[in-house]
């Protein structure tokens, strides 16, 4: 495969990410499991130092300067998480831990209170565990029944099957955006139309997208969406709930505690505002200030960039992999332009266990993971106990993907001649 010539994005930020710079086992690190979580560039780290070391004071509550400040910055990353998904308004954007308590809030807040037994929830047998166990806790408590999508012959989400599954009964339809085993980009505006058709809600599952592409709420009309941010350039501890304003303001609060209140008696109690009803207690400034820099950050750069990177690098993996001995990759193949799937590969390499691979690739400096990725029932379904991942994200080279393939072909070669 002929490639013109290295494209500058990574080239250019590579300097901004001081952990990409170090030797693992004397070899440079490859650092190539950002689905897991991705890298921190210095302006994220600066963001939270400076936080702590100018602006410490708690939020919404002191009239004093730095509380002042930090309130203005954590709101400030409010806007920014809104402008970044194109949100209606910033009341919109709720704070949460991660995307797995966004889940949770929703379940918890939403679903438990509302949904009926009989009433159906539809999620994919690809889902990550965070957008599972939650449902199935829904169900457990209110008698409402799950319902899979299952996979197409390509190992993608199987629209006409989903339309089979949509009736009156559907209320929740919860689906994960661009899956972090399969890699599918699943079609997220078609199945909110559709959805929408039987009256039923829909969370979309942005963990894998959020980080990798242009996102745009209204036009989606998704119901809810959820992300973290440490898997686009933020901290962990901080991540966030997108929901349409009418729909969260009928929401009950999740928890309760300071910050969520308005009036207090010593039996009952009346709510703050949106998005604060879902804020309780002393939130994650530091982190959420982090996160308003990395989507600074991010913004900068250009998500459409970075969206088009990734593609060519997917464009080169996949081509590259398919270069090497008795792998299997699981999910849809790319386009000749590497559109059309996420930058990750899920792989087996025959009956060579995925943890003896990693550990091999981990001694060539390469990191990437192995295992069920959270999603056991999806192995489970591809006759898979686990798989090798690789998952790139823009600070990544060409070059990088060469030492990953060769190192790959490496310990191929090795458990080929054990085995036989
Ligand atoms: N949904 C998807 C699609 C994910 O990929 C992940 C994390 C989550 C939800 C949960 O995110 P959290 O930040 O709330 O934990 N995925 C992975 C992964 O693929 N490897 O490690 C974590």
């Amino acid at each position: 495969m002929t490639i013109a010539t290295e494209k500058p994005l990574a080239i250019k930020v590579r300097a901004d990410f001081p952990i990409l710079h170090q030797e693992i086992h004397g070899k440079p690190l490859v650092y190539l499991d950002n689905a897991a979580t991705s890298q921190k560039p210095t302006a994220v780290l600066d963001a939270i130092q400076d936080y702590y070391r100018l602006d410490n004071s708690n939020v919404h509550r002191g009239v004093h300067t730095l509380s002042v400040r930090a309130t203005d910055a954590y709101e400030g990353a409010r806007d920014k998480v809104a402008a970044f998904v194109n949100a209606e308004c910033r009341q919109e954007i709720v704070f949460t831990r991660n995307a797995t308590e966004a889940i949770n809030l929703v379940a918890y807040s939403w679903a438990m209170s509302t949904l009926q037994p009989g009433d159906e929830i539809i999620l994919t047998v690809f889902e990550h565990h965070s957008n599972l166990i939650p449902w199935q806790f829904v169900a457990q408590r209110t008698g409402a029944v799950l319902k899979f999508v299952e996979l197409t012959e390509t190992e993608e989400f199987n629209f006409e099957q989903f339309k089979s599954l949509l009736s009156d009964q559907t209320k929740l339809v919860s689906v994960v955006h661009v899956s972090n085993t399969l890699g599918c980009i699943n079609p997220v505006e078609e199945i909110c139309t559709e959805a929408h058709r039987y009256g039923a809600r829909v969370l979309i599952d942005a963990c894998q997208s959020a980080p990798h592409m242009p996102l745009d709420v209204q036009a989606i009309d998704c119901d809810w969406l959820v992300a973290s941010g440490h898997k686009m350039c933020g901290p962990t501890g901080i991540g966030f709930l997108y929901g349409k304003l009418d729909l969260l303001r009928s929401m009950p609060p999740f928890l309760g505690g300071g910050e969520m209140i308005a009036d207090v008696f010593l039996d009952h109690a009346t709510y703050a505002d949106l998005p604060h009803k879902f804020e309780a207690g002393t939130p994650a400034i530091a982190e959420a200030i982090a996160l308003g820099a990395a989507v600074d950050y991010l913004t900068e750069i250009g998500m459409d960039k970075i969206h088009a990177y990734e593609e060519e690098l997917t464009a080169y993996l996949f081509h590259e992999l398919e270069q090497v001995p008795t792998i299997r990759v699981y999910g849809p193949k790319p386009k000749q332009d590497g559109s059309g799937r996420a930058a990750l590969a899920s792989f087996t390499a025959g009956d060579v266990h995925p943890h003896d691979l990693s550990t091999i690739l981990d001694q060539a400096g390469v990191a990437i993971r192995a295992g069920h990725h959270c999603t056991q029932p999806l192995h489970r379904f591809l006759g898979a106990q686990s798989t090798a991942r690789a998952s790139l994200y823009f600070y990544n080279t060409y070059e990088e993907i060469d030492v990953f393939i060769a190192a790959l072909k490496e310990a191929v070669d090795f458990f080929g001649s054990i085995f036989g």
